[in-house]
């Protein structure tokens, strides 16, 4: 059993609802949910002509490598409604892997942890999850 940080996002469509419907899934199809920050409601970095994200960290345990867990997460990407628009673009649903027990992978598919996750306020909040006693 492996635990993993995801961080969830979205800026398309009933935000909420999307958050919902993903956690669901997340549940269902890709490893036990154990905790969640609050959902943070974030300006948008990278391309910032576009609606504010909601975003919300997830800690889960799951038992799928994390290629196997990427690929999880892309499907359940497409069945909250993921629809393909442009890097840092506008998104129904974007679920990212942050960190995988200690693990370190750099390929061009995955890289964890997560690139970004010393520059986002959102990712340093969900990061807090992974820590002891964290609630
Ligand atoms: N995700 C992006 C691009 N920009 N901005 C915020 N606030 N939140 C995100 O999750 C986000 C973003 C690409 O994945
Ligand atoms: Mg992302
Ligand atoms: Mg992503």
């Amino acid at each position: 059993m492996a635990k993993v940080l995801l961080c969830i996002g979205t800026n398309l469509g009933n935000r909420k609802h999307n958050i919902e419907r993903a956690l669901n899934a997340i549940d269902k199809y890709a490893g036990r949910i154990l905790k969640t920050t609050d959902i943070m409601e974030t300006k948008p970095f990278g391309v910032t002509r576009q609606p504010n994200f909601l975003n919300i960290g997830v800690l889960i345990k799951t038992e799928h490598p994390p290629f196997l867990l990427l690929n999880i997460l892309k499907r359940l990407e497409k069945k909250v409604g993921r629809y393909p628009t442009y890097r840092w673009g506008p998104r129904v649903i974007d679920i990212d892997i942050l960190t995988y027990e200690n693990l370190r992978i750099g390929t061009k598919k995955l890289k964890i942890p997560h690139p970004g996750i010393k520059e986002r306020d959102f990712f340093k909040k969900a990061l807090e999850l992974t820590k002891e006693g964290a609630l």
